[in-house]
């Protein structure tokens, strides 16, 4: 019996689009909690670059979320979570790799940034960021609030765990989402809802907190080393 094992930090957004996507999936996995703030040394065996999620699969050790989650979906197709037509699971992965490279960098270079011209800069960018998520990601003409209409799908997982934590920009940088953006609330209002979402949530208060030397400018982590460069 082949055995999935899940090892991530409840604090980390890139773990909740592994586990939320196991969960979608109905897998049968185990979950191995690590505090990064004192990482095991077994752990710094099995993750090259010191991060979670790292998924083991039996012999199998996988890392970087968005990998992680195009295996699983391809191990195991049921629910499908990517359209089938070549062109529609292209913009999928537009829009994945659009938040891993483009928003995801920016909601930590906003946090990580002291200076208050080159903070406005970031914010701003956020802003034309979640404009274009909301004219360019969310088509008009879906039958659902999801990416691709009524069914979840790899896009949703791996753009929902950061706007889980965009308290966490208008608590340190004041930053809203727009009231124009009406399909993002939308899709924002029904991400919140699902199962996989709820019971992978940690709520304003959790998120603030688990940001804080991000925002003072404190942070020594690895994620942090990266996003500054
Ligand atoms: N690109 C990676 C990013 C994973 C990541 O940055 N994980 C963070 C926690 S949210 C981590 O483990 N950081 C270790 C550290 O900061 O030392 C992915 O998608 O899996």
């Amino acid at each position: 019996m082949s055995k999935l094992r899940l090892i991530q930090s409840e604090v980390c957004p890139y773990a909740q689009r592994t586990h939320m996507c196991l969960l979608e999936k109905s897998l049968d996995f185990e979950v191995i909690e690590i505090d990064l703030g004192s990482k095991p040394a077994w752990f710094e065996e099995i993750s090259p670059y010191s991060k979670v999620p790292v998924l083991q699969h039996d012999d199998l050790k996988l890392y970087e979320s968005s990998i992680i989650n195009e295996y699983l979906e391809d191990r195991y197709p049921e629910p499908a979570l990517l359209p089938e037509q070549p062109a529609e699971r292209a913009f999928a992965r537009i829009w994945i790799d659009f938040d891993n490279v483009k928003f995801v960098p920016t909601f930590y270079r906003v946090l990580l940034e002291q200076e208050p011209v080159r903070q406005q800069q970031l914010t701003d960018d956020v802003i034309a960021q979640l404009m274009l998520l909301e004219s360019d990601g969310l088509r008009d003409k879906r039958d659902g609030p999801f990416w691709f209409g009524r069914k979840i799908s790899l896009v949703d997982i791996a753009i929902y765990p950061h706007f889980e934590r965009l308290g966490v920009l208008a608590s340190y940088r004041n930053i809203e989402i727009p009231q124009s953006c009406t399909k993002l609330l939308e899709w924002i209002a029904a991400m919140k809802e699902r199962a996989s979402s709820r019971k992978t949530a940690h709520d304003d208060a959790y998120h603030i907190q688990a940001y804080r030397r991000y925002a003072d400018g404190t942070a020594r982590g690895a994620t942090a080393r990266d996003m500054k460069k």
